[in-house]
C-alpha cells in the first residue's frame, strides 16, 4: 500500500476508510502536496473493491486551519489563474463516488470549513471551531465556502460570517443544519462517524453509489457555476496589495494595515 507523508489512512472497520490529516504542527493546515495525497487517497478507497464509504479527520485541535496562508501569500493573479490554483481541490466532490462523512473536531476554518463542507455528511464536536476568516486576510473564501455555507446555513448568516470572519461552534453547526450532528467530545464525533460509515458500508455498493448521486442532483445545479465564478474572483485578489499585506502580517504575527487597494 501507498505511504503518505501528510495523511494517513487507514481501515477502522469493515467496509470504513479512514484518511486522517496527519500534519499537527501547521495545524493540518492545506497545502498543494496534501492536496494530492487526498485526492490520490480517496481515489484509492473509491476503487477499492471492499471499501463502502469513507471518513475524513483531523486531530481533536484541528480538522485544518484552513489553505497554507504560507503557500499563498506570495502567490500572484497570474501565477493563481493561469495554474488554475486550488481546482484540484473539487476532485473530491466531483471524482469520488462512495459517501464521505467529515469528522471535524477543533478548528475548521477557510479552507478546512470549505473541505468539510464539501464531504457529504458532516459530523462535528460540540467545541468544534468553524469559520470563513478569509476577509481578515485581505481575500474571500477561494473552495466553494461562499456557495456552500450559503446553502447550508441560508444568506444573511453567510452573509454576516463571510463579511465578519467570525467562528462559530459545532453547537451552532448542528443547530443551524451546517452538520448534522454535534458530539459532546472529539473521540464521540469520530466513534460517530466510524459507527455511520460502517453502516453506509454494510449496504448495497450500487444501491449507496445511487443513492449518494440522486442526492448531490438536488445539490449541483448551478453550485458548479458559482464555485467557478468565486475561485475566479478568488485569483483576482491575489492581484490586489491587500492580499499580500493581510497573509504577510499573518505569517509575520503582526496587524495588517490596509491599503484599500
Ligand atoms: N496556514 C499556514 N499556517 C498556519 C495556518 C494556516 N492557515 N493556521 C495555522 N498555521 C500555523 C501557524 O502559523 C503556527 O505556525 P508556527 O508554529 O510556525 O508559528 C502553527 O500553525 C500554530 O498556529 P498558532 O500558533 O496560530 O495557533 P493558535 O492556537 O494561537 O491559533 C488559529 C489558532 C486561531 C487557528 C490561528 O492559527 C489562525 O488564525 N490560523 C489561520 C486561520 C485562517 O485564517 N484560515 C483561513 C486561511 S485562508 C483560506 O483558507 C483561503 C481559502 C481559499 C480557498 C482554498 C485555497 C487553498
Amino acid at each position: 500500500s501507498t505511504t503518505y507523508e501528510h495523511i494517513i489512512v487507514s481501515n477502522p472497520k469493515a467496509g470504513v476508510g479512514l484518511v486522517t490529516v496527519n500534519r499537527p504542527k501547521a495545524l493540518n493546515a492545506l497545502f498543494s502536496p496534501l492536496i494530492v495525497e487526498l485526492n490520490g487517497a480517496l481515489k484509492d478507497l473509491d476503487s477499492s473493491k471492499t471499501i463502502g464509504a469513507i471518513v475524513i479527520t483531523g486531530n481533536d485541535r484541528a480538522f485544518a486551519a484552513g489553505a497554507d496562508i504560507k503557500e499563498m501569500k506570495d502567490l500572484t493573479f497570474s501565477a493563481a489563474y493561469g495554474d488554475d490554483f486550488i481546482e484540484n481541490w473539487s476532485d473530491l466532490t466531483v471524482r469520488i463516488k462512495k459517501p464521505i462523512i467529515a469528522a471535524v473536531r477543533g478548528y475548521a476554518l477557510g479552507g478546512g470549513c470549505e473541505l468539510a463542507m464539501m464531504a457529504d455528511i458532516l459530523y462535528c464536536s460540540k467545541s468544534a471551531t468553524f469559520g470563513q476568516p478569509e476577509i481578515k486576510l485581505g481575500t474571500i473564501p477561494g473552495a466553494g465556502g461562499s456557495q456552500r455555507l450559503t446553502r447550508a446555513i441560508g444568506k444573511s448568516r453567510a452573509m454576516e460570517l463571510i463579511l465578519t470572519g467570525d467562528t462559530f461552534d459545532g453547537q451552532k453547526a448542528a443547530e443551524w443544519g451546517l452538520a448534522s450532528k454535534a458530539f459532546e467530545t472529539p473521540q464521540e464525533c469520530l466513534d460517530g462517524a466510524i459507527e455511520t460509515a460502517e453502516k453506509i458500508a454494510s449496504y448495497s455498493k450500487i444501491a449507496v453509489k445511487a443513492a449518494k448521486e440522486v442526492v448531490n442532483k438536488s445539490q449541483d445545479q448551478g453550485i458548479k457555476e458559482g464555485v467557478d465564478f468565486e475561485r475566479r474572483v478568488f485569483h483576482s485578489l491575489f492581484g490586489s496589495k491587500d492580499q499580500k499585506i493581510g497573509m504577510a502580517a499573518f505569517a509575520a504575527k503582526e496587524k495588517p494595515k490596509w491599503s484599500d487597494e
